[in-house]
């Protein structure tokens, strides 16, 4: 129902990645520059790519706490398409529009959202191609949060879930804002040395953006080029600690080189160790498996394949 003076929120998930960020703020910006009366505001607190701008390029960006307002009466999520993860101000019948680039029926959640869900790099690519299809600016700030979100998101157009609209829109967004790839490795240079500094919170902040209660704690890191392998042992501590806090029944951490191109796998427990060797197709080394790169999200699907045959296989013996 519209109501006269009522007042829209864009957002993404707490504690969002740069694709989250960026697609908040640009968003809100675009439909402001239309006429909108909106807010674009984060959630928690960002992720360690998102405080490289922050820090680096001194971009402000609004965020608020984790708790209830009466401030907004419809919502727009980007970067987003499910409840879980959402701030607790995100009512769901009142989410209007839903940008996002992954598998989900989020039609279930939302019966009132226009959706535009497509499995691409990144959310932020759509938001790119909603300015040009426009024809408006890009504010140059969100332009840069845009080109390093499509990066982080395709970790530097080396995941599979890359397409030819991801390097596109990268290719309008150099031409038209100046920008290069030289703040891409610093942004990845900036999270991995944040990473290195203190692996026990790296892997925190990012089992937070999921949230608590998952069932399998797939925790993920993304390095380039680090000396972080040196202290296995303190990885897989800070795995198992973290495992316990977050009340998962098991944990494994993906954490990704960008310079090698590969995946270095880790599972505290044996009977989780066993599913991920099946789901992967790959053997443990001294506990750990490593494996050309893969996402977390590639990953899960065929940890939860595996799963969903054992439950079928202890149906059939009960
Ligand atoms: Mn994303």
């Amino acid at each position: 129902m519209e109501t006269k003076g009522s007042k829209t929120l864009v957002t993404a998930k707490v504690n969002p990645d740069l694709d989250g960020v960026s697609c908040t703020l640009a968003y809100a910006d675009l439909l402001k520059q239309e006429g909108t009366e909106i807010n674009g505001v984060i959630t928690g607190s960002p992720q360690s790519e998102v405080r490289y701008f922050i820090e680096k390029h001194n971009i402000s960006i609004p965020t608020r706490p984790d708790e209830n307002s009466t401030d907004w009466n419809k919502f727009i999520l980007v970067d987003a398409s499910s409840m879980k993860g959402m701030p607790k101000v995100v009512i769901p019948d009142r989410v209007v529009e839903i940008i996002d680039h992954r598998t989900g029926e989020p039609e279930r959640e939302f019966p009132n959202a226009r959706i535009q869900n497509e499995i691409i790099g990144a959310a932020a690519t759509i938001i790119v191609e909603r300015f040009i299809k426009v024809g408006k600016k890009i504010n140059p700030d969100y332009a840069m949060l845009l080109y390093g979100a499509i990066y982080h998101n395709t970790l530097n157009f080396i995941a599979t879930n890359t397409t030819g609209r991801d390097r596109k829109a990268v290719r309008y967004l150099e031409t038209n804002y100046n920008l290069n790839e030289g703040v891409i490795r610093e942004m990845f240079d900036f999270a991995t040395r944040e990473v290195e500094a203190d692996v026990k919170t790296a892997l925190e902040d990012d089992a937070k953006e999921f949230g608590e209660g998952w069932k399998i704690g797939a925790y993920q890191l993304v390095v380039w080029g680090s000396e972080i392998f040196s202290d296995k042992k303190l990885i897989e501590e800070s795995v198992r600690n973290l495992k316990d806090k977050m009340g998962a029944d098991w944990s494994f951490v993906n954490i990704i080189d960008l310079e090698a191109r590969n995946s270095h796998i880790y599972s505290e427990s044996d009977d989780g160790g066993e599913i991920i060797s099946e789901a992967l197709g790959a053997e443990f080394r001294n506990g750990w498996i490593t494996l050309p790169a893969i996402l977390r999200k590639q990953i899960m699907p065929k940890v939860n394949e595996v799963t969903d045959n054992e439950n079928e296989r202890f149906r059939s013996k009960a």
